[in-house]
């Protein structure tokens, strides 16, 4: 079972990190607070609960009001709070290689742990003054005693989310594992695709192969047939048949142990045009160029802009465009065709934090001039785990403005004409940085 073998080095090591950032920035403890469940406006419903990163990253328990105290020097505190509650289960499932790393005070209320935390705190000789508390609810942490300057301290969440984008062993077990349900998911889309499915049957095919529910996925899947593969973040699903489709396009991931794996896949009908067949290859082999040349000390905007050669080349090479590449660039005729970036940090968020910072002052890198959306600036490290997800679109919505512009006289209206039918194309992975390069996490056989 690798996550036992490698959580309690990754808690270890967690308790280093606390130890040095609660000393830099003057505290003698922190707790953390998974957040407390809200109910919709005029409702008694809620939406389904999330725990916050920080917690999360001590402890997987998807659950609200729970709490780890960390003091350094001591046993990890996990505060479990099982109300005594008829309409909803509270048990709480705990693995033993996880209870094993932590002193757990079983409590019915959250604001139970106000003596014990004054207790465990006096045997520290701490003042509640030097506690910080991290977490949503911060009125709750007001009745603990924990001022509102040590509420979220900025100094301390950003040293804290800087260092989340290096991943333990642990961490990337749990990606690795995110990767291998994701894949029989995307198998199972892919089967669902070729027998004429609706985007409504593949997305149910993807979350039976995952064994997986909605509300369990890390961020809504987007099964786009034909021209919906252009909307970036799709949210829909048609139920009408799918079987006159040529292309999908699905992105769609996994959560294990709080960590997320985030794969995009373009999948062809044998009778799809050959131009657009061409571009799937073509955007397959620029993805694969783009994970080979990471390194360890390339800036991430070097891999975006790598990105936008790439596009562009293609949007030449099969004619989309006309002119000279250094007429393209100068009219940054590759944003129009792929207006995101070309991937983020991973982790416990999906676009996981600290994806511009330059250091754990929380000094910000910002975007460079010429991509200012740009969501990842920082530089590529050892142990990161970030996705590398080029794109090519058509988009009717940043194309048909340029029909009559400058811009647009090097655009081959007839072939974008032709392709806006079948969307666009994505490919994604996620990669874990080494030494010498990257494992990839998601090219695996399952
Ligand atoms: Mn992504």
């Amino acid at each position: 079972m690798p996550f036992a073998l490698h959580y309690a080095q990754h808690i270890s090591r967690l308790c280093e990190r606390y130890a040095e950032v609660l000393a830099d920035t003057g505290f003698d403890a922190v707790l953390l607070h998974s957040g407390s469940e809200r109910v919709y406006f005029a409702d008694d419903q809620h939406p389904p609960f999330k725990a916050s990163g920080h917690f999360l990253h001590w402890l997987p328990v998807n659950r609200p009001e729970q709490m780890v105290l960390i003091m350094p020097g001591e046993t990890p505190v996990y505060f479990q709070v099982i109300p005594p509650d008829f309409w909803y289960e509270q048990h709480i499932t705990l693995e033993d290689w996880v209870a094993a790393a932590f002193e757990r005070i079983p409590l019915q209320h959250s604001r139970d742990a106000l003596p014990h935390l004054q207790r465990l705190l006096s045997t520290k000789n701490t003042d509640k003054a030097h506690l910080a508390f991290i977490g949503e609810n911060t009125a709750f942490a007001e009745t603990l005693g924990v001022a509102p300057s040590a509420c979220n301290p900025t100094a301390l969440v950003n040293a804290l989310d800087y260092g989340r984008a290096y991943k333990s062993e642990y961490e990337v077990a749990s990606i690795r594992k995110a990767n291998r349900l994701a894949l029989q998911g995307h198998t199972a889309a892919r089967h669902a695709f070729e027998d004429g499915g609706s985007e409504y049957d593949i997305h149910m095919a993807y979350l039976q192969a995952c064994g997986m529910l909605d509300d369990e996925m890390p961020y809504p899947t987007i099964v786009g047939l034909d021209e919906k593969a252009a909307i970036l973040h799709y949210q829909n699903k048609r139920r009408s048949s799918g079987a006159d489709s040529q292309v999908l396009l699905i992105d769609a991931g996994c959560r294990v142990n709080a960590y997320c794996s985030d794969i995009t896949r373009t999948w062809t009908r044998p009778g799809t045009s050959e131009l657009f067949k061409n571009l799937v290859e073509a955007m397959e082999a620029l993805q694969t160029g783009l994970v080979a040349r990471i390194r360890p000390g390339m800036p991430y905007p070097d891999l975006h802009r790598a990105a936008h050669e790439g596009i562009t080349n293609i949007l030449l090479g099969a004619g989309i465009c006309r002119g000279s590449r250094e007429a393209l660039i100068e009219h940054k005729m590759s944003t129009l065709f792929m207006p995101h970036g070309v991937g983020h940090l991973l982790g416990i968020q999906v676009h996981d934090v600290g994806g511009r910072m330059k250091n754990a002052s929380g000094e910000i890198q910002p975007p460079p001039e010429d991509y200012p959306t740009l969501r990842t600036t920082r530089m590529i490290e050892t142990d990161q785990v970030f996705t590398v997800e080029p794109g090519l679109y058509f988009i009717p919505v940043l194309l048909n403005p340029e029909r009559n512009t400058a811009r647009g006289k090097l655009i081959d209206w007839e072939v974008v004409d032709a392709m806006t039918p079948l969307g666009g194309i994505r490919i994604e992975d996620n990669v874990r940085v080494t030494d010498t390069g990257v494992e990839n996490l998601t090219r695996v056989l399952i």
